[in-house]
């Protein structure tokens, strides 16, 4: 079979200072840091929809960029010449993982069925051309966002026949992840959220989605699938006010429904930007909850406002997300390049230069914290700013062994306190660019 991307060579290793656009500087995968290899730590995958699906369309003009690799777009020949297209591309640039929901792979039918048909079809050639390779599945999912009966939400429909619609849709995108030997499954809910609140019972729609991603789990569990589920925050976009606004809410949704113990978050770091934190901050509470589970790496624009799914370049926020990745021991999932090319960007070299980009900001964010860890001030300053709850009554507050009476007997003694210290803000900030940039 002929090449798709013919004039792209196999993306290699070839240290700092290179000067081949089609080499990586930073990811060398095989490279052990802190006792992992670079392409187990860091798991990239490619995500279906961007990467094979987006074209460059936006509100305001068409398509700038040819992704029908050869065949009529609409057809199950344009859905397979996809599947050539991806892994060539995947081993091209040397990633193990794909991410996809139901429709990118075929095009949707008019009725269910034959959709579905599609889908066996469809996931019997992948499995073929990846055969062989270490090419699989990272996660699956079901598109409950774009087809108009999606228009109210899709756990949170206010139509229960619709609600069977999402439910037929989940089953099959987790029929499909175990065949493609996925290791999670996602939730990211585009329409779960409401537009007014004149038309919507919160409360309602929250316990109907919860009891769909039960369902999930039984049905999951039931059929072999042993990863972990995922819930992916996004605050708004498509929806004014969506569900699972940031990981804090979505964490709390979960305990709320007895959801807990099969789920985790797959944080996006666009999302965590558009809830008003920073990525670090959204993978740290997932952490600290013990539900750091995944991530979909791609970088927002501060100056817009919407999830613009840019390539990650930014090296301070890809050392801080290693940093937490690091420090919580991994992931169950990897990192997702939920990212695409600028409408401008439309060549197939564009879409090598951007995962160059994307994996070597990740692999030099990967190597920054491993040294920011291995330099050690950052974490001891830390663990000293809180050194007064080591011992005495600081020890006994920690654990639960006092009172406000004996507390306030103590501040009374004092009179005043000393002063807590100072934070160092500054001090630290020359910690980290000392370690990045020397
Ligand atoms: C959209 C989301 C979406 C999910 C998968 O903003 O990022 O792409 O990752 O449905
Ligand atoms: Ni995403
Ligand atoms: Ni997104």
């Amino acid at each position: 079979m002929s090449e798709i991307f013919a004039n792209i060579p196999e993306i290699k290793y070839e240290g700092p200072g290179s000067k081949n656009p089609l080499s990586f500087r930073y990811y060398n995968a095989d490279e052990v840091i802190m006792g992992k290899k670079m392409r187990d730590h860091l798991n990239f995958a490619m995500a279906w929809w961007h990467n094979l699906g987006a074209n460059g369309v936006d509100m305001f003009g068409r398509g700038t960029a040819d992704k029908s690799f050869g065949a009529e777009e609409g057809t199950m020949a344009h859905a397979k010449a996809k599947v050539d297209a991806g892994v060539e591309f995947m081993k091209k640039v040397g990633i193990d993982y794909y991410c996809f929901h139901d429709v990118d792979l075929v095009p949707e039918a008019s009725d269910i069925k034959e959709t579905n048909k599609r889908l066996d079809d469809l996931t019997d050639y992948l499995l073929e051309k990846t055969k062989g390779t270490n090419i699989k599945c990272l996660w699956g999912t079901a598109n409950m966002f774009g087809n108009p009966r999606f228009m109210n939400g899709a756990g949170s429909t206010n139509s229960a026949d619709v609600y069977c619609f999402a439910a037929a849709q989940v089953k099959k995108a987790l029929d499909m992840t175990v065949k493609l030997g996925g290791r999670g499954y996602v939730f990211w809910g585009g329409r779960e959220g409401y537009e007014t609140l004149l038309n919507t019972d919160v409360k309602f729609e929250q316990e109907n989605i919860a009891q769909l991603m039960k369902m999930a789990v039984e049905y999951g569990r039931s059929i072999g699938f042993n990863g972990t589920f995922f819930i992916e925050p996004k605050p708004k976009e498509p929806m004014k006010h969506q569900y699972d606004f940031d990981a804090a809410t979505a964490i709390g949704f979960l305990r709320q429904y007895g959801l807990d113990k099969d789920f985790k978050m797959n944080i996006e770091a666009n999302h965590a930007t558009l809830a008003g934190h920073s990525f670090q901050h959204e993978l740290r509470i997932s952490a600290m909850n013990g539900m750091l589970g995944s991530v979909d790496a791609n970088t927002g624009d501060m100056l817009l406002g919407w999830d613009t799914d840019e390539f990650p370049y930014n090296i301070y926020d890809t050392t801080w997300a290693m940093y937490e990745i690091l420090k919580a021991g991994g992931l169950d999932g990897g990192l997702n390049f939920d990212s695409k090319n600028r409408r401008p960007s439309n060549t197939y070299e564009d879409m090598f230069y951007a995962f160059i980009l994307g994996m070597d900001s990740f692999a030099l964010g990967l190597r920054r914290a491993a040294a920011i860890i291995e330099d050690g001030r950052i974490d001891n300053f830390i663990k000293e700013r809180y050194a007064s709850f080591n011992e005495g009554i600081g020890k006994k507050i920690r654990e639960g062994n006092t009172s406000l009476a004996e507390l306030a007997a103590l501040a009374d003694q004092m009179g005043a306190p000393a002063s807590p210290g100072s934070g160092r803000q500054e001090y630290l900030q020359s910690i980290v660019n000392d370690v990045l940039f020397h």
